[in-house]
């Protein structure tokens, strides 16, 4: 059975640890709708001038900093998805007659397990966590999203990959007929991303089987896309019906297409500007002001690790 979000916030305890919490306020603002009592109000955190400030989410949900997540209306109606359209106010309608079901997943190569899953396998199989995660566009816009989805390593765990993988080739349905932005020549499709086995290992990293408790939109990777959260939104894949285990770097649309703009590995870093505008700030939709852009998008101490042998101005 799908985990799905419950309409009120579930407890820390049921929740992923790492992943979730509450704003201070959304804590007190929920505790008051659920309880109301006395005694609860007694264990709440005393609401202070500071607490109130905080901006309110019209979800109830943030990020683990304190970020309020998007609304639903958000995700779902500014999307890159460049199969359906490159004007993300468009994509959502265009993607509207897309059919995710019946659906399968081929993770092949080098693994000992080799296997095709439906997607009922993959939502039976791995338990569907809540992950509430900051999406930032290689664009300079950001969204906080909240997913439901299950560990790649899980999955990694099935399969077995030998000794020799080093990398994962992640690959987009092909669908001209459904898909009208693949009638464009000028994108090599079909569309695909690749991580190093060691970054997909990461507990941050995940394959996403919906948001805000319903099954994935078609306009967001309808059934099941990649999400690395510490990298651009370019790498996090949509619509995912083959995995294959390689020694090899995987060739990426966007590398294949600009290698001097898109690197193999993406990480978000205020310090590396694109060639064509600076990566130090971004506009998170809904909000006036510009943020200032974190190094890994705010998931160094998980992930910087994995990059301390590599140099991060070279290997954008
Ligand atoms: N197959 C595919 N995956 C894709 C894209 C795409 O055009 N095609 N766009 C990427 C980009 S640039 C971003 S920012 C995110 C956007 O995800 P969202 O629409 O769920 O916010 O999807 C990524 N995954
Ligand atoms: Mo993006």
């Amino acid at each position: 059975m799908r985990n799905l979000f419950k309409s009120v916030p579930v407890k820390s305890s049921e929740i992923t640890p790492k992943s979730i919490y509450f704003s201070r306020r959304d804590f007190i603002k929920t505790a008051g709708v659920l309880a109301g009592s006395a005694a609860l109000a007694a264990c709440a955190p005393e609401v202070t001038e500071e607490s109130q400030t905080q901006v309110p989410t019209t979800s109830g949900y943030a990020d683990e900093t304190g970020n309020a997540a998007n609304t639903y209306e958000e995700i779902t109606n500014y999307n890159n998805y460049y199969e359906f359209s490159t004007n993300k106010e468009a994509v959502a309608s265009l993607a509207e007659s897309f059919t995710p079901a019946p659906w399968t997943v081929e993770v092949y190569g080098m693994v000992n397990k080799p296997r095709t899953f439906g997607i009922e396998d993959l939502l039976k199989l791995f338990p569907q966590e809540d992950r509430i995660y900051r999406l930032r566009c290689v664009e300079a816009w950001s969204m906080v999203i909240p997913w439901q989805g299950f560990p790649i390593a899980s999955l990694l765990a099935v399969v077995e990959p030998t000794s020799n993988a080093k990398y994962l080739r992640f690959e987009t349905v092909y669908r001209p007929e459904e898909m009208k932005g693949q009638s464009s020549p000028f994108y090599p499709w079909p569309y695909n991303e690749g991580l190093r086995i060691d970054e997909a290992m990461n507990d941050l990293a995940i394959l996403a089987t919906g948001l805000y408790g319903e099954p994935m939109p078609n306009q967001n990777g309808a059934p099941i896309r990649l999400v690395v959260p510490w990298k651009y939104g370019f790498k996090s894949i949509k619509s995912i019906v083959k995995i294959e285990l390689t020694d090899k770097q995987p060739d990426t649309l966007w590398n294949l297409l600009a290698p001097n703009e898109y690197g193999f590995y993406a990480n978000v870093n205020p310090n590396v500007n694109h060639p064509r505008w600076s990566q130090a700030s971004e506009r998170r939709i809904g909000e006036f002001n510009r943020r200032e852009t974190l190094l890994f998008n705010g998931y160094a101490e998980q992930v910087a690790d994995l990059y301390k042998d590599l140099d991060l101005q070279l290997n954008y």
